[in-house]
């Protein structure tokens, strides 16, 4: 991670999945603070735009220097978080887990200079259409769902593919104790017990959920033929 702020990844990298992760030695992390390769008194990592304008832009050497200070494997990839990027999903995240190194240049202030983007950076990333106050965030977000698919990282215990988005759909209702909360029941068939009738339902609600929500997605996802004959029901329903 190439950032200003490498104390706002603390926090996360020591909880939950991922901290884990880090314990057991899965994914190796290390924060580069870009203000250690600043030069002058002041350690300035900004500058005012040519041409003039409001705010400021990252100054080019500073990150430089900070991504050749980087020990790089033979099969790394340098990645700038930005609102120009293409749009960051699940395959993309897939991708990015078949490389052995991923270098994370977080941006701050306007953006970075354009001649970092063509000298440096091999693929250029947005995580939505919206406005964050630094590539930091993001460029969390990408790195917790690219650990997640690395293996062990989940523990074994629950796999990804059965994670909403594997197979391109939203994910089915989840239900634990108690049986009845705020007046409301547990749907009968999932204590049935028949596993059967339990895994038809579950994929007619992620269908359902997916045709409701996110009509776009069921372009894109894998579906069955029994998919298709439980989305001819669906729609005839609708
Ligand atoms: N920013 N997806 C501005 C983002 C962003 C996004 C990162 C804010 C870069 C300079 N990055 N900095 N959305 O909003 O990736």
């Amino acid at each position: 991670m190439l950032t200003i702020f490498p104390g706002m990844f603390s926090a996360y990298l020591q909880e939950g999945t991922l901290g884990r992760a880090v314990k057991r030695g899965l994914v190796d992390i290390n924060l580069v603070d870009i203000r250690d390769f600043a030069a002058g008194p002041h350690k300035s990592t900004d500058d005012r735009p040519y041409g003039g304008g409001d705010g400021m832009v990252m100054t080019p050497e500073p990150i430089y220097q900070a991504l050749k200070s980087v020990d790089r494997a033979d099969r790394s990839l340098v990645v700038l978080l930005s609102p120009q990027g293409e749009t960051f999903d699940q395959p993309i995240a897939w991708e990015l887990s078949g490389w052995d190194q991923l270098i994370f240049a977080c941006g701050r202030y306007e953006g970075v200079d354009e001649r970092i983007r063509l000298a440096c950076i091999d693929r250029e990333l947005s995580i939505g259409d919206y406005i964050l106050s630094g590539g930091e965030l993001c460029a969390m977000v990408v790195m917790d769902a690219v650990a997640r698919l690395i293996p062990g990282v989940l523990g074994g215990k629950r796999s990804n593919l059965e994670d909403s988005f594997e197979d391109g759909l939203l994910e089915y209702p989840q239900y634990t104790r108690p049986r009845v909360f705020q007046g409301k029941e547990v749907p009968s068939v999932l204590l049935s017990g028949d596993h059967e009738k339990i895994r038809l339902w579950r994929r007619s609600e992620a269908l359902k959920r997916t045709l409701d929500r996110r009509p776009d997605l069921l372009r894109k996802a894998k579906l069955t033929s029994e998919d298709e004959e439980l989305l001819v029901k669906l729609r005839k329903n609708m």
